[in-house]
C-alpha cells in the first residue's frame, strides 16, 4: 500500500503535505473528508484515523501521522528539502514550529471563519478572538516580512519545509481579509515559491500531478 494522505482539500495544513510530496516526485493517494460537516469525528475516523478528530493525517501502511508539519518531514526525510547543516535543520523546524504557533493560529483561524463559516455565523467566542487574532496575525505576516528582507528564503539559500510550512496560508491570508500587499518581501517570496518548477497550487483545478523532473 501507497502512501495516503486523509485531507481536506480546502486545507493549507493538507495542502502542505501534498506541496512536499509533489516537490519530491512522491506519489500520494487521497481520501477527503469534509470538516465543514464533521466528517473527522465520526466514531470510524476517531479510532481509526486520528483520536484527536483532524486532518490532515498521512498514512503509510499501518502506521498513521497527524500534524502537518510532521508529515511534511517524514516525507522530506533525507532530501534536499530539509538542510543538510545541523543549525539549518534546528532553523528550519524552528520556522516549522513557530508557524503552528504563532502562524497558523491566528491566519489560517481568521481565513476559516472568514471564509468558510462566514463572519454574520461567528459565535461569541469567535467574534471576540476575531480582532485578537487579525492583530496576531498581522504581526506574524509582519515578523515574516523582517525576516524576508535581503533574503529568499526563509533558511539557507534554497527553498525548504520552513517555506512550504509557511506558504500554506500565508498565500491565501487575502481570504481572511489581511491584506498581503502590506508585505512586500512577503510578496516577493511567494512569488518566487509558486515560480518553482516544481510547485502546485492548492487549488485542484489542475490535475493532481507528480513532479518528476529535478531542481
Ligand atoms: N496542528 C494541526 C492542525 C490540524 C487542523 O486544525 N485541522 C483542521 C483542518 S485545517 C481540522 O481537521 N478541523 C476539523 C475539526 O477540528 O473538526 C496540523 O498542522 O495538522
Amino acid at each position: 500500500m501507497g502512501l495516503i494522505l486523509h485531507e481536506d482539500p480546502r486545507s493549507g495544513n493538507c495542502y502542505k503535505i501534498r506541496l512536499t510530496a509533489v516537490h519530491l516526485g512522491l506519489p500520494l493517494e487521497f481520501r477527503a473528508y469534509d470538516v465543514m460537516k464533521a466528517e473527522t469525528r465520526t466514531p470510524d475516523f476517531l479510532a481509526n484515523v486520528n483520536a484527536d478528530g483532524r486532518i490532515p493525517v498521512l498514512q503509510d501502511g499501518d502506521k498513521f501521522l497527524p500534524e502537518s508539519n510532521a508529515a511534511c518531514v517524514y516525507l522530506a526525510d533525507g532530501s534536499r528539502l530539509i538542510p543538510g547543516d545541523r543549525f539549518g535543520r534546528a532553523d528550519m523546524l524552528r520556522w516549522m514550529f513557530w508557524e503552528q504557533y504563532s502562524h497558523e493560529p491566528n491566519v489560517a483561524t481568521v481565513r476559516f471563519w472568514i471564509a468558510f463559516l462566514g463572519e454574520d455565523r461567528l459565535n461569541d467566542l469567535q467574534r471576540t478572538l476575531l480582532p485578537v487574532k487579525r492583530e496576531l496575525g498581522r504581526a506574524a505576516l509582519a515578523l515574516m516580512d523582517r525576516h524576508l528582507q535581503g533574503r529568499d528564503w526563509f533558511v539557507g539559500d534554497r527553498l525548504s519545509l520552513a517555506d512550504i510550512a509557511l506558504y500554506a496560508y500565508t498565500h491565501v491570508a487575502g481570504d481572511g481579509g489581511f491584506c498581503l500587499g502590506d508585505y512586500p518581501a512577503v510578496g516577493e517570496w511567494m512569488q518566487r515559491v509558486a515560480a518553482h518548477p516544481r510547485h502546485v497550487p492548492m487549488t485542484r483545478e489542475t490535475p493532481l500531478a507528480v513532479g518528476v523532473g529535478s531542481d
